[in-house]
């Protein structure tokens, strides 16, 4: 019963169409406006706000943005001597960053405009002889950085540069006894490092050393009455773990335990009928990650308006096709 869970309740005028137009409109909006208060805050994370705003105008089949203007935004990013990318220009290279630099690279297809093996010595000797990756030299460990680490260096097709096998090794040492995953060896299940650490297993092939029936039920649990999937439990529902959680059961084979009717009129009923945009749950502020993971979790639920995704790497699956990544899914 709904008392028993933290949850919202979807109004029955909540929109309930995908407003495809609406979204373009939010996301150019969001890209030309670089005055705006919002755009002047997110500078410390602008490379992957690019990112999501590329990738959820290629999701809406559109290709307004200027290719030649991002590939001089992501340039102005890199960092020639260490070969990462930083979050804008003359910030510390960082393997989020460094991630979302490559995507976008890859999408605007100036992949080869780029050192590449100036970037994978970057990402490579961030690796620890315990598997684990640093996310930059200052030394935090994360299974978000194992799987920043691995994405990268598929997407460049270099992955068995670095220790695939210890890297493994150190993802599976951070699986809880609920079969979901935390950041670190012993920290709590989250939805968010479940996506990165299912995600870094099948980059690696090795899909076969998780416990498939235990991890899609702890997945599947995070469903509430709303439709809404939260990150773990007792928390509230939002939009952008109709990404983490559902691609990590689209990547096991298991998105037909979730109730997808449901989810799919929550997702719609957190857009905003005036601005366009997703936000977290109805009737917050719309912002262009909820806005990405909104869409692309329509897209994995079969939405025929929208362009296909990859559950792995977020990139529309006819790129990842035309870069002859095979990323290992389970059926
Ligand atoms: C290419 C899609 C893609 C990702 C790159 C950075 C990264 C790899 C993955 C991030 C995974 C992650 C940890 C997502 C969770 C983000 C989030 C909403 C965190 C909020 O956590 P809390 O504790 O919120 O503030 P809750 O929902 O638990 O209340
Ligand atoms: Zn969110």
């Amino acid at each position: 019963p709904s008392s028993f869970h933290k949850d919202v309740i979807l109004k029955d005028d909540a929109p309930s169409q995908l407003l495809l137009s609406k979204h373009r409109e939010f996301i150019l909006g969001y890209a030309k406006n670089q005055s705006s208060y919002e755009y002047v805050m997110s500078e410390w994370l602008r490379a992957s706000g690019v990112y999501w705003c590329l990738t959820a105008l290629k999701l809406l089949n559109n290709s307004d943005l200027k290719e030649d203007d991002l590939f001089e935004f992501v340039m102005s990013c890199y960092n020639e001597e260490k070969g990462g990318f930083g979050a804008s220009e003359n910030h510390d290279p960082h393997l989020l960053y460094t991630l979302s630099a490559v995507q976008i690279l890859a999408m605007i297809d100036r992949l080869d405009s780029v050192d590449r093996d100036k970037v994978v010595k970057f990402v490579v000797n961030l690796q620890q002889t315990d598997g684990s990756f640093w996310g930059d030299e200052w030394g935090e460990v994360d299974t978000r950085f194992t799987f920043c680490a691995f994405a990268t260096l598929v997407i460049l097709d270099r992955l068995h540069e670095c220790d695939v096998e210890t890297g493994v090794q150190f993802v599976l040492q951070c699986k809880n006894f609920d079969g979901a995953f935390g950041c670190v060896p012993g920290s709590e299940s989250h939805a968010g490092q479940v996506f990165c650490c299912v995600g870094a297993l099948s980059i690696a092939n090795k899909l076969h050393l998780l416990d498939i029936d235990q991890l899609a039920w702890w997945l599947c649990e995070r469903q509430l009455p709303s439709g809404g999937l939260n990150g773990r439990p007792e928390k509230l529902p939002d939009v952008c773990y109709s990404w983490w959680v559902l691609s990590a059961l689209k990547i096991i084979g298991r998105t037909h335990w979730l109730d997808k009717p449901s989810l799919i009129k929550f997702i719609l009923a957190s857009q905003d009928e005036e601005t366009g945009g997703f936000a977290d749950r109805p009737g917050d502020m719309v912002d262009p990650f909820h806005t990405l993971f909104g869409l692309a979790g329509l897209s994995l639920l079969g939405d025929q308006h929208l362009a296909k995704v990859n559950p792995v790497l977020c990139l529309p699956q006819s790129l990842v096709d035309d870069l002859g990544l095979k990323l290992e899914t389970l059926s």
